[in-house]
């Protein structure tokens, strides 16, 4: 069973094996967390991302996969990239919100990685209801495959949604 916690903080400063990026399809940055671990990370991220964009994701990665980086010039090992899906009033579309937990905790483990810190997915840029986003990120690790789980969460609103009892 892994240990789940949740801190107030800045997930580029996490010294963790894994750190989660809410990236979009294109792998090739954006605003968010996304921006923050592209420009503290530096170049080497970026030029990772372009080759995997070259490769076997030549149409992006779709909403729901992860794919794992180094983390350039991060404390953390690796960075596994995943994309939310967009908030949306007139479709559910939870279980995508799930997926990327499940499937960025699974190319995790398959790394090899045993710590792996997660910001709030989707609740950014994406608009997904905080409440709503913690509820189903905190059941879609409760079997995480790694041993610690690492909520890191950027403004108290956050905090409190994910970090309740
Ligand atoms: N550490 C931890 N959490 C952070 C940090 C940080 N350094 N910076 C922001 N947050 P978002 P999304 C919080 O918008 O909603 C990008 O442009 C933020 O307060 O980063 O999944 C991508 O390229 C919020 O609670 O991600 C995509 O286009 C949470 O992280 C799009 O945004 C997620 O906000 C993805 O949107």
């Amino acid at each position: 069973m892994a240990t789940i916690e949740y801190v107030l903080g800045d997930i580029t400063e996490q010294h963790v094996d894994v750190i989660v990026n809410a990236a979009n399809s294109s792998l090739l940055g954006g605003g968010g967390v996304d921006g923050a671990i592209h420009r503290k990370g530096g170049p080497e991220i970026l030029a990772e991302c372009r080759k995997l964009r070259a490769g076997h994701y030549g149409s992006g990665l779709k909403t729901g996969q992860a794919v794992a980086t180094t983390a350039g010039r991060l404390p953390a090992r690796w960075v596994v990239h995943t994309v939310g899906p967009v908030w949306s009033a007139t479709e559910d579309r939870s279980e995508l919100l799930a997926a990327c937990h499940r499937n960025s905790l699974a190319v995790a483990a398959g790394l090899g990685a045993k710590t792996v810190a997660f910001p709030a997915i989707s609740t950014g840029i994406y608009r997904w209801p905080l409440e709503s986003a913690a509820e189903i990120a905190r059941a879609a690790v409760a079997d995480a495959p790694v041993d610690l789980v690492r909520f890191v969460l950027f403004d108290r609103a956050a905090y409190e949604a994910y970090a309740r009892p």
